[in-house]
């Protein structure tokens, strides 16, 4: 099982995979972090993309997941999640950040996608303590893959050293 996940430190704009996720916010409209960066490089055709989407569904609540075109950047799709934003841990945290993870594997595998890349979702802005997400982040994506032969290959792409240490702490543990 281990084999279908990697670690990447890195900018997840560049990564050549099916499709990227996007740690959005519920306006699915752009913001700063890895949301402004997947703007920037994706160019205006995501910004529309994501305005249809919003136009058609509404705002997308925290724990559920959109999927549109990728715009400029190498994926194929972008899927925009919307994780908790961290407000000390009794606001039902942890189950929307599984929910975050789970929902956008879930279309990744709808859609037929092979891989697929994450950043850390919810662990800047948003606040969620780092080593308690990447627990739930590598655990939720593991419990899916015993599950689904779709994706078949995942992607945690860790934007700093103390998150890739984490996350390959993880790996570590599970091989
Ligand atoms: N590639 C990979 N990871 C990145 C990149 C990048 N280019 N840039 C930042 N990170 P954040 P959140 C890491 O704040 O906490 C936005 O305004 C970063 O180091 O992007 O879910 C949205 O619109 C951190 O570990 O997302 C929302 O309003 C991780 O990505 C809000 O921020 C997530 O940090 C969402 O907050």
């Amino acid at each position: 099982m281990q084999s279908r996940i990697q670690i990447v430190q890195g900018d997840i704009t560049t990564i050549s995979v099916d499709a990227i996720v996007n740690a959005a916010n519920p306006s699915l409209l752009g913001g700063g972090g890895v949301d402004g960066a997947i703007h920037r490089a994706a160019g205006p055709a995501l910004l529309a993309a994501c305005k249809k989407v919003r136009q058609q569904q509404g705002e997308c609540a925290p724990g559920h997941a959109v999927i549109t075109e990728a715009g400029d950047l190498p994926a194929k799709a972008v899927v925009h999640t919307v994780g908790p934003v961290w407000r000390g841990g009794e606001a039902q945290e942890e189950r929307l950040l599984q929910d975050a993870y789970r929902n956008s594997l879930q279309l990744v595998t709808d859609n037929g996608y092979r891989s697929v890349a994450f950043p850390a979702i919810s662990t800047g802005i948003y606040g969620y303590p780092r080593a308690a997400a990447a627990l739930i982040a590598f655990n939720t994506v593991s419990d899916y893959l015993t599950t689904h032969s779709l994706p078949e290959q995942v992607y945690f792409v860790c934007y700093d050293d103390e998150n890739t240490r984490l996350y390959q702490r993880l790996l570590a543990q599970h091989a």
